[in-house]
Formats: structure tokens, sequence, C-alpha cells
């Protein structure tokens, strides 16, 4: 029973935004940070992004996913816009509750999660599109940047 979940932040201070997912979700594996430049929305500041591996299944990951999001006092004021921070299910075990998508239909284009998810599993393989690895070769450039600097 493994969930894979992705964590942003675009807005206040990030890295404690993802620091506060990860203490919510309890993850048995996290990614390095990664700085990245948003994709989709209106005009904004580059996020902070990381993935990160737990044991918990679809319904799990969901509640856990909406705590942490309410816990950094997440505002949806416009859809893709800037956030304190966001944690979407990328992968997770059934049974999947209504209203979730998984795998999380936008991973498989975006650097984002990909990079992230193969510094924590480089053989993972994503339902139904392929090797995680394999598909980040074949984007095209987007920038994401490994922030050595940085820890959760
Ligand atoms: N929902 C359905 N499936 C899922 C899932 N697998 N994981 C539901 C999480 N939530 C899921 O989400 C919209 C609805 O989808 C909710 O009812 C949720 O329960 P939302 O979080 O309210 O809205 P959103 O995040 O604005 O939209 P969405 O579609 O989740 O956006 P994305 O795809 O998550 O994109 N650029 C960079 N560089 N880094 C980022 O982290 N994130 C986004 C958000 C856009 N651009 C980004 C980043
Ligand atoms: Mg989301």
């Amino acid at each position: 029973m493994t969930a894979v979940l992705s964590i942003g932040s675009n807005l206040g201070d990030r890295l404690a935004a993802l620091r506060l997912a990860v203490r919510v979700l309890q993850p048995r594996a996290v990614s390095g940070v990664w700085e990245t430049a948003p994709v989709g929305g209106p005009e904004q500041d580059d996020y902070l992004n990381a993935v990160v591996v737990c044991e918990l299944d679809a319904t799990g990951a969901w509640a856990l996913a909406q705590s942490a999001e309410q816990a950094a006092g997440r505002s949806r004021v416009v859809r893709w816009g800037p956030r304190t921070l966001d944690v979407d299910v990328v992968v997770a075990d059934p049974p999947v509750p209504d209203g979730l998508l998984v795998p999380h239909p936008r991973a498989h284009e975006r650097a984002f999660v990909l990079a992230p998810w193969t510094e924590v599993d480089a053989d993972a393989v994503l339902p139904g599109a392929g090797a995680v690895r394999d598909l980040l070769a074949g984007l095209g450039a987007q920038d994401v940047r490994r922030r050595a600097d940085l820890h959760l």
C-alpha cells in the first residue's frame, strides 16, 4: 500500500509549507527540494516542489492531503493560481474514493512531479504512461532546478 504525493508551494514561506506537509503526511521517503517555474495559471512566482512516498491507500492519502492543505491555510482563489500549499495524489492503491483522480491526470507531463519522483524511486512507473525516467527524458525543456541548499 504505497501512495506517491506531490507537494508544492509558491506563496509565503514555501519551505515551511512543505515541511508542514511532511509533518502531516509522515512519509517513508522524501525527495529533494526543487525550484520550479509555474505551469499554467496566471503569472505567478516560482514554486518549491517535492515528492513524498507514504504508506497509505488512496482514501487515506486524499484525506491527509486535504488536512495538510488546510493546516497551511490554503486559499483557492484561482485555479492553478498561487497557493501556500498544494498536495496532489499522484498515484495510490484502490479503493479510490469518488472525486479523486489517480493517477493524477497531468502528472505525466510535469517535470516538477517527475524529476523529484525519480529521486525517491529511480524505477517508478506511472500506470498507463510508462517509466517515470523515460517520461521525464521525453519532456520538452521545463525550468526545474534542484535546490541542494534546501532540505525537508
Ligand atoms: N482532485 C481530484 N484528483 C485529485 C488528486 N489526484 N490529487 C480534486 C489532489 N486533488 C485531486 O483541486 C481541484 C479538485 O481536484 C479538488 O476538488 C480535489 O479534491 P484543487 O487542489 O482544489 O485545485 P487546483 O490545485 O487549483 O487544481 P488542480 O487541478 O489540482 O491543479 P493542479 O493540477 O494540482 O496544478 N506549477 C509548478 N511549477 N508547481 C506546482 O506545484 N501546481 C499547480 C496546480 C499548477 N502549476 C504548478 C504547480
Ligand atoms: Mg491540486
